[in-house]
């Protein structure tokens, strides 16, 4: 049993996160796979919020992916994923921030919305405003790329990239698209899904559209 464990769901972009993190950290760990939808009695009794995911390090618990994440990087600084400088470190932090505060509840209230067809047409233009603005504002002005902050991978690329991958489901379901203009977006995604944490912890297309085509008919 490694030292770390991680309690995981196959489907969650969330726990996915923190996978990637794992993996690019290089970090030994032990992956426990959740059945939310029957949680074990010993998960509900572990996990404060009955969420995944979850880690156990040293007897202790962290919970929250961007949490985990953060607490990955303080207590093993090798392979840093985030900036050391203060500033660099700060726009790592507005741009981790900026996908659960203004991109992911965009998506939420489309996904929400999604059986109003004039709802989703108003939603259609937001989701596509916030990439606009990650494109001029964030990939645009931070760094030539190829990742969010440059030349290296950081906290900030696994922040936004499972909803990332499962977008092309959001597109074929509800209409929603990138913006042609979103070049170095289209860019960065690509090599995203060249990643070793990426490729390792990725779900095809088809096993997303079957969890959300199930969601569809049940809501
Ligand atoms: N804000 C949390 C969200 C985690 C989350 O929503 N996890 C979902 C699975 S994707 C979950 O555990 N749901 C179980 C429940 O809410 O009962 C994070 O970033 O870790």
């Amino acid at each position: 049993m490694a030292e770390l464990e991680l309690f995981s769901y196959e489907a969650c972009p969330y726990a996915q996160r923190t996978r990637m993190a794992l993996i690019e950290k290089g970090l030994d760990f032990t992956l426990t796979e959740v059945d939310l939808y029957n949680k074990p009695d010993w998960f509900k009794k572990l996990s404060p919020y009955g969420k995944v995911p979850l880690l156990k390090h040293k007897g202790d618990i962290v919970y929250e992916s961007r949490i985990i994440n953060e607490y990955l990087e303080d207590a093993f600084p090798q392979r840093p994923l985030l900036p050391r400088e203060p500033m660099q470190r700060a726009k790592a932090h507005i741009w981790i921030d900026y996908c659960d505060s203004y991109l992911m509840p965009v998506l939420h209230k489309m996904i929400g919305d999604r059986k109003d067809p004039a709802k989703l047409i108003e939603h259609r233009k937001a989701v596509a405003e916030k990439f606009l603005f990650m494109e001029n504002e964030g990939l645009r002005k931070l760094s030539p790329g190829p990742y969010w902050l440059g030349s290296d991978v950081s906290l900030v690329d696994l922040q936004f990239m499972p909803f990332l991958e499962r977008f092309p489901c959001y597109e074929s379901l509800w209409g929603v698209a990138i913006p042609a203009e979103c070049t170095r977006l289209k860019q960065w995604i690509a090599t995203m899904q060249g990643r070793d944490s990426h490729k390792k912890t990725a779900n095809t297309f088809e096993f997303h559209m079957i969890r959300y085509r199930k969601y569809d008919q049940a809501a």
